[in-house]
C-alpha cells in the first residue's frame, strides 16, 4: 500500500485504491494522471470560448503568438471574464439550493402531503420579525408561508437590496456601497455577470470583478444564508453530536445506503424513510439486520450536524465507497457527484440513483424526488435500495478505519457552549462575549476557517489536516465545513483527545468549554454561519470584520462554488489562503488585483500557498498583525 501514500493520506483509502487496481476500476487518481500534462492555456485562464470566432488563446510563454483574442480581448479581460463566469456558476449552485429549501418551507406551510414540518418555530418567528413580517394572529404555517415567499422574492425582486446584507457590520455595508457591490437580487446579480461577460461587453477586468463580487456576495449574504437559515427552521438548528466518520462506517450485515450531494430536503426525507417500520421490515426479509444510512459530501455534513448520521467520506472517497462492494444504493441529488460513479457502480451490485431533474447521469437509475410528496417519494427510493441487498456479489472490503468526533457547531451551539462556562463570571447570556474575551486575553490568538473540496493537485486530505494541526498547535481555533470537515474528523481533530494537538491556551479553552479545537460548522452553504459569527464578533468588539484576528483557507478547493465562496469571504474582509492557484495567473494584473490591490478595497485578499506549514505561518502572521492593530 506504500504507493498509495502519494495519493491520499487516509489509510482507509489505500486498501480500496488497491482493490480498484486489482479489479481494474478507474478512479479519480487514474484520470488525473491520464490528464497530464494539463492544458497550460486553461491553467492560466487564457483560453476564451465565449464566442464562436474562437476558441482564442493568449500565448504567454514566448514573444511569438497572439496577445489578443480575435475581438481584441486581452489576457486581463479573458482571465477576468472566465473567473467571473465561474463565480456566477458557483453562486448559482448555492443559491438554487437555497431556493429549493425556500420552496420546501413553502410546502411545509401549504402542502401537508409534502411531509415537511417546521421544526424550529422560534427561529422562524425571529426571522419573520427581522424581515418585518407581522406575526400577529398568524399560526406557524402562515408565518412559514410568508417567510418562504419573502425568501423567494429575494431572488428576483426588482428594487432594493438583499435583506441579509443588513446583518453585516455598518462599516462593511459602507464599503460595499462605495464599491457598488451591494447585492440586489440573487438571480439578477448572477445574470448580470453572464451579460457583462458576453462577447463585446465589459472589457475592464476591475469592473468585471465588481459584477463578479456582487454575484458572490449574493451567494454568501443571500442564497447560501437563505439555505442555512431556512434549513435550520425546517430541520432544526444543529447541536453537538458524537458521530463516526470514514469508510469504516459501512456495515456488512445491513443495507448500506449512501446519501450523497447537497440538499437536506432530500437527505432529511430519506432519513425519515429509512426509519419507516415497513421498510426496516423489508430489509429484514432480504436478510439484512437493518438499514444503515450514511452521508457523503455536504449533504452528509447536514445530516451529521442535525441527526448524528455517520459521515462516510468526502469528495475523493465517492468512488471508493462503491468499491467497498458494500453499498447497496448511492442516492444523489445535485453538485459534486462525479459522473464516473455510474461506471464504478456497474462493476458492483450498487444502484446509483439520481433524483434531481437538474442532475441526471447516463447509466444511473433516475427516480425523481418530488418535494410535494417528499416522504412518499423518499420511501420509493429507499425501497429500491433495500431490495438490492440480496444482489451483493461477495467482493466486499469494508476498511476498519473510522474515527469519532463531535459535530454540530451552529452559532447557537457555540454560544451555548461558551455560556455554560462563562456564566459564573456574570455576563450577558447568548452573546459572543466569552469568545471575544478569550481572543482579547490572548488565550486564543484568533480563529481560522478551513473549508472546501478535495483536489488531485494536493495530497488528499493532507492540505486540510496539516493546516488544521499547525493552527491549533498555535492556539488558533479552527472552524471547518465541507470536505475539510471530513478530513479533520477522520484525523481525530474533533474528538475529546484532540486537545493533545493544541497549544496551551486553546487546550485550556477546549477543556473548560468542552468543545473540540476544530469545530464542525456544516456544509459549504453553512459558511454563511461563519460570516454571521464574524459579524457578531466584529459588532461586539466595535470593529469591522477586516479588523478581526481571523482568516479563511481552502487548501484543496476545486469547484466553482469555492470560487464564489472565496470571493464573498474576501469581499467581507477576510484574508483567504488558497492551496491551489485559481486559473487566472496568465493575467498579472488580475492576479495582483486578487492577491494585493483588493486589500485596499475590502480589507481581505487572496493568498496562494500549497505547503500547509507555510500557509499556517502566513495565517498566524496575519492574525498576529491584526492583534497588534487592535492593541490586544
Ligand atoms: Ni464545498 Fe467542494 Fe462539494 Fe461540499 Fe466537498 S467538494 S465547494 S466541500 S462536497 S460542496
Amino acid at each position: 500500500s506504500e504507493d498509495f501514500k502519494c495519493l491520499s493520506c487516509d489509510k482507509a483509502n489505500y486498501k480500496l485504491i488497491e482493490k480498484a487496481k486489482n479489479e481494474k476500476i478507474e478512479t479519480v487518481w487514474d484520470r488525473a494522471e491520464a490528464m497530464q500534462p494539463q492544458c497550460g492555456f486553461g491553467e492560466m485562464g487564457l483560453c476564451c470560448t465565449n464566442c464562436s470566432m474562437g476558441p482564442c488563446r493568449i500565448v504567454k510563454v514566448s514573444e511569438d503568438g497572439p496577445k489578443k483574442g480575435i475581438c481584441g480581448a486581452d489576457e486581463d479581460t479573458i482571465a477576468a471574464r472566465n473567473l467571473a463566469r465561474s463565480i456566477a456558476a458557483g453562486s448559482s449552485a448555492h443559491s438554487d439550493h437555497g431556493r429549493d429549501i425556500a420552496h420546501a418551507l413553502y410546502n411545509a406551510a401549504k402542502n401537508p402531503e409534502s411531509g415537511y414540518k417546521v421544526k424550529n418555530p422560534e427561529k422562524l418567528i425571529s426571522l419573520a420579525k427581522e424581515w418585518g413580517i407581522s406575526t400577529e394572529n398568524l399560526d406557524i404555517k402562515d408565518i412559514a408561508a410568508k417567510v418562504a415567499e419573502t425568501a423567494l422574492q429575494e431572488f428576483g425582486k426588482p428594487f432594493g437590496h438583499l435583506r441579509f446584507v443588513d446583518r453585516a457590520p455598518e462599516d462593511r455595508i459602507d464599503i460595499w456601497k462605495k464599491m457598488n457591490v451591494v447585492p440586489r437580487a440573487i438571480d439578477r446579480d448572477i445574470v448580470e455577470v453572464l451579460h457583462s461577460t458576453h462577447i463585446g461587453c465589459d472589457a475592464d477586468y476591475r469592473n468585471i470583478m465588481v459584477a463578479a463580487t456582487r454575484a458572490a456576495l449574493s451567494d454568501g449574504w443571500g442564497g447560501s444564508m437563505i439555505g442555512t437559515e431556512l434549513s435550520d427552521i425546517l430541520f432544526g438548528v444543529p447541536e453537538p453530536h458524537e458521530i463516526e466518520a470514514n469508510l469504516g462506517v459501512f456495515k456488512e450485515d445491513e443495507v448500506n445506503l449512501v446519501i450523497h450531494g447537497h440538499e437536506p430536503t432530500l437527505s432529511e426525507a430519506i432519513l425519515v424513510a429509512v426509519n419507516d417500520p415497513e421498510l426496516v421490515e423489508l430489509a429484514k426479509k432480504q436478510g439484512a439486520e437493518g438499514i444503515n444510512l450514511v452521508g457523503m459530501c455536504c449533504t452528509g455534513n447536514e445530516i451529521a450536524m442535525r441527526h448524528g448520521i455517520p459521515m462516510a467520506g468526502n469528495f475523493f472517497q465517492q468512488e471508493l465507497a462503491i468499491i467497498t462492494g458494500a453499498v447497496d444504493a448511492m442516492v444523489v441529488d445535485v453538485q459534486c457527484i462525479m459522473p464516473a460513479l455510474s461506471q464504478v457502480a456497474k462493476c458492483y451490485h450498487t444502484k446509483l440513483i439520481t433524483t434531481s431533474p437538474k442532475a441526471k447521469i447516463p447509466g444511473a437509475i433516475h427516480m425523481q424526488f418530488n418535494e410535494e410528496e417528499a416522504i412518499e417519494s423518499a420511501k420509493k427510493i429507499v425501497r429500491e435500495a433495500v431490495s438490492n441487498f440480496k444482489n451483493r456479489r461477495g467482493n466486499i472490503l469494508i476498511p476498519q478505519e473510522k474515527s469519532k468526533g463531535f459535530v454540530g457547531y451552529s452559532n447557537e451551539a457555540i454560544i451555548n457552549a461558551l455560556d455554560g462556562v462563562a456564566n459564573s463570571v456574570a455576563h450577558p447570556m447568548g452573546t459572543v462575549k466569552p469568545l471575544a474575551d478569550a481572543i482579547k486575553s490572548g488565550v486564543l490568538r484568533g480563529a481560522a476557517a478551513i473549508v472546501g473540496c478535495n483536489n488531485h493537485k494536493v495530497l488528499h486530505d493532507k492540505g486540510h489536516e496539516e493546516l488544521a494541526k499547525e493552527l491549533i498547535k498555535n492556539d488558533v481555533l479552527v472552524v471547518t465545513t465541507g470536505c475539510g470537515a471530513y478530513a479533520c474528523i477522520k484525523e481525530g481533530l474533533m474528538s475529546k483527545e484532540a486537545t493533545k494537538f493544541c497549544g496551551k491556551g486553546l487546550a485550556t479553552v477546549c477543556e473548560l468549554v468542552k468543545i473540540p479545537p476544530v469545530l464542525h460548522m456544516g456544509s459549504c452553504v453553512d459558511i454563511s454561519r461563519i460570516l454571521l459569527l464574524l459579524s457578531e464578533l466584529a459588532k461586539f468588539m466595535n470593529v469591522d470584520i477586516k479588523d478581526l484576528p481571523a482568516a479563511g483557507a481552502a487548501p484543496e478547493w476545486m469547484s466553482e462554488k469555492a470560487l464564489s465562496i472565496g470571493t464573498y469571504v474576501v469581499a467581507s474582509g477576510v484574508y483567504t489562503m488558497l492551496g491551489v492557484a485559481p486559473q487566472v495567473t496568465g493575467s498579472e494584473n488580475l492576479t495582483r488585483f486578487l492577491t494585493d490591490d483588493i486589500k485596499d478595497i475590502y480589507g481581505g485578499c487572496f493568498d496562494i500557498e500549497a505547503n500547509p506549514q507555510k500557509a499556517a505561518e502566513k495565517i498566524i502572521d496575519h492574525i498576529e498583525k491584526k492583534r497588534k492593530s487592535l492593541n490586544i
